[in-house]
This record gives structure tokens, C-alpha cells and sequence, in this order.
């Protein structure tokens, strides 16, 4: 229970450093009358420490306290877009279907929705089409991963074997789908050099952006909580207070990353993945390699929020991204585990 005091303060605490300041700018603005609302979600998940709402802002904190010290806010990850597959999926850009003597027995994915880094694993298995199950981690208790010495997530379990960290993860899965070649074979230098830029730049952008104003901010949860498991109350409550406190932290993470215009540097970064492509349908040619999956993993829960629009309008990614969503198809996820 101090634990999860001390996680919830985490999330509001850094959020209320900036509250005065970014309400002041934010006042005399015309969204002034939701801004009052996150105001008033926000100050009131401080006092209360009850409620699926503070349960919810403590899986984004854990998230988003690792990821600040080792690669990016994961958020975006909560949004995970079930994207619909087109009905009839050109040969080109079916999926990579498996033999049968590869595919594994069972598959257990152990996530937070919040984590990017857990939905460029699910692009990896959705388009080989391997089935695989989800566990839902409890930040806070993380009572799911007990059995494991690694403490955070994806963890992937493949018959049993743990594989961790999503890039040693989705290297291990393509192993064993290529039993016959080496790994050095199976990615060339293009393809890692852009599988580090996902990592190292691509994802820090992406939550100033879903929570840049205080409207994409409800957005964002907005789908967040309809797609989660709450009553209507309870589903008012994150909504508010988990727009509020992200919609300051994301100030505090364009700081950190030096971001000065958070759109703008969403379109840099489209256009220089279209640049990458360099005509190409895919990075990898004709069908899509682990880098065209990690950028797909990452962008897939903000297509359809406002800052991913806006990128489609504004920039050439459209195209690939059409491909990709076909490529890929629909999720092969068989089922959550409740624990
Ligand atoms: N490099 C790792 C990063 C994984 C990571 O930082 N995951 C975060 C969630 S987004 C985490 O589990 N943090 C630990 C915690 O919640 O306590 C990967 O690519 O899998």
C-alpha cells in the first residue's frame, strides 16, 4: 500500500510542479472549460486514493518512471488500436505465415497496455500470425511476473522459456522462425540502424504529442477507458484525472527530450522514415522487415487519435502505413488470462 502511495504521488506530484503554469497558459484558452475539469481530476487524485482511476495512473507511472530513465514514455501503449484488418489482404502484403513445426506451443505475452515496447512485440507476432495469450501486469504488486528475476515488461514466454527486452525478443522469435539462418543473416545494418532510431527517438515523441493539448489529452483516455473495464463512474474518474496528470506530464517529457514543437517533430520524424523507404513498399523490399514492424508497433495506438490523423494529413507516411495496417492483418491475440 506505501508503494502505491508512493507511485500515485510520483505521477501527481510531477504533474502538479507545472499545474500553476500550464493552467495559467491554458486558461484563457478556449478549451478553459476542460482544463478546469482536469483541474479539478487532478487535485482530486491526489487527495483520493481509491478507485480504479488511481490504479490506472499507477500503471502509467511505472511505465512512464522506467521509461524516462531508460527509453521513452509508453503510453501510447494503452491505446492500443485493434486495428481492422482489410477483408482481403493483397498476396504481396499477406502476412508471414509459419510452418506448423515452428510455431510454438504456447505463447504468453505479460504487458501494460501503456508500453510501447509490448506492442512492437504484439506487430511481430500478429504478422507471423503466431497466437499468443496476454497477462495484464499489475504495476504496483507485479504479483504476474513474481516467477521472473527480470521486473519489467514485455516478458514473452515461448513453451515455457522466458525471452525479455522486446528487441532480444522479437531477435529470438525470428531465430527460431529461421531455424536455418544465422542471426547475423537475418537483419542487415539499414535495418538495425532504424530498429535503434524507433527506440532511441521515435517513441520519445509520441506521448507530448496524444496528450499535447487538454482535448488530445481526453481523447487519449477517452479511448483508453472505453476500451478498459470500468463502470460508467469509474470510467468518468480515469478519464479526467489520467488526461489531467498526463496532459502536465507530457509538458515535463518535451523538456526532457527537448522537444520544442511536438507536431512538428511527429512530421520530421514521419518524413524521415518515408525518406528511409527511399521508393520502396517496405523497408524490407517488397514485405515488411523488423523495423517497418517496430515503427508500425509504435504508431499503430496513435493513428487514429488526432496527432495520428494530423500526421497522416500532413505528411507522405499514409501509404506505407495502408500497407503496413494490411500486411499485418488482425491481431492474432487468442485471450486474456485473469489473474
Ligand atoms: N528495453 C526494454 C524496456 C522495457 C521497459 O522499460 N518497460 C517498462 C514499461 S514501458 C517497465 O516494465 N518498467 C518497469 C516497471 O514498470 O517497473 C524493452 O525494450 O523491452
Amino acid at each position: 500500500m506505501r508503494r502505491a502511495q508512493s507511485l500515485s504521488s510520483y505521477v501527481v506530484g510531477r504533474a502538479t510542479l507545472t499545474a500553476h503554469e500550464s493552467l495559467a497558459a491554458a486558461s484563457s484558452t478556449t478549451a478553459g472549460v476542460q482544463n478546469r475539469l482536469l483541474q479539478v481530476a487532478l487535485y482530486n487524485s491526489s487527495s483520493s486514493s481509491a478507485g480504479p482511476s488511481r490504479w490506472f495512473l499507477q500503471s502509467i507511472a511505472a511505465c512512464l518512471g522506467r521509461s524516462t530513465r531508460a527509453v521513452s514514455l509508453g503510453l501510447a501503449g494503452a491505446i492500443s488500436f485493434s486495428v481492422a484488418a482489410s477483408a482481403v489482404i493483397p498476396e504481396v502484403y499477406a502476412k508471414e505465415p509459419l510452418s506448423p513445426e515452428f510455431l510454438p506451443k504456447e505463447v504468453v505475452l505479460y504487458q501494460y497496455e501503456a508500453c510501447p515496447f509490448c506492442n512492437k512485440v504484439k506487430a511481430f507476432l500478429d504478422y507471423h500470425h503466431i497466437p499468443y495469450k496476454v497477462v495484464e501486469v499489475n504495476p504496483l504488486s507485479k504479483k504476474e511476473i513474481k516467477w521472473s528475476d527480470y521486473k519489467k515488461v514485455p516478458i514473452l514466454t515461448v513453451d515455457g522459456e522466458q525471452l525479455v527486452d522486446s528487441s532480444d525478443i522479437i531477435d529470438k522469435l525470428a531465430q527460431r522462425i529461421n531455424p536455418d539462418k544465422s542471426v547475423d543473416s537475418l537483419s542487415d545494418d539499414e535495418e538495425r540502424k532504424w530498429r535503434r532510431w524507433v527506440d532511441n527517438h521515435l517513441v520519445h515523441i509520441l506521448s507530448p504529442n496524444i496528450y499535447r493539448t487538454t482535448s488530445e489529452a481526453l481523447e487519449s483516455f477517452d479511448y483508453i477507458t472505453s476500451n478498459g473495464n470500468f463502470s460508467f463512474t469509474e470510467r468518468l474518474s480515469v478519464k479526467y484525472a489520467g488526461a489531467a496528470a498526463m496532459y502536465f506530464v507530457s509538458k515535463n517529457l518535451k523538456k526532457k527530450y527537448n522537444i520544442t514543437d511536438e507536431r512538428a517533430a511527429l512530421y520530421e520524424a514521419a518524413e524521415t522514415w518515408v525518406d528511409a523507404l527511399d521508393g520502396r513498399d517496405f523497408l524490407g523490399g517488397s514485405k515488411p522487415n523488423l523495423a517497418d514492424l517496430a515503427v508500425f508497433g509504435v504508431l499503430r495506438p496513435i493513428r487514429y487519435l488526432k496527432s495520428g490523423r494530423d500526421m497522416v494529413e500532413n505528411t507522405r507516411i499514409g501509404d506505407w502505413y495502408a500497407r503496413m495496417e494490411e500486411a499485418v492483418g488482425e491481431s492474432s491475440r487468442i485471450k486474456s488470462i485473469e489473474q
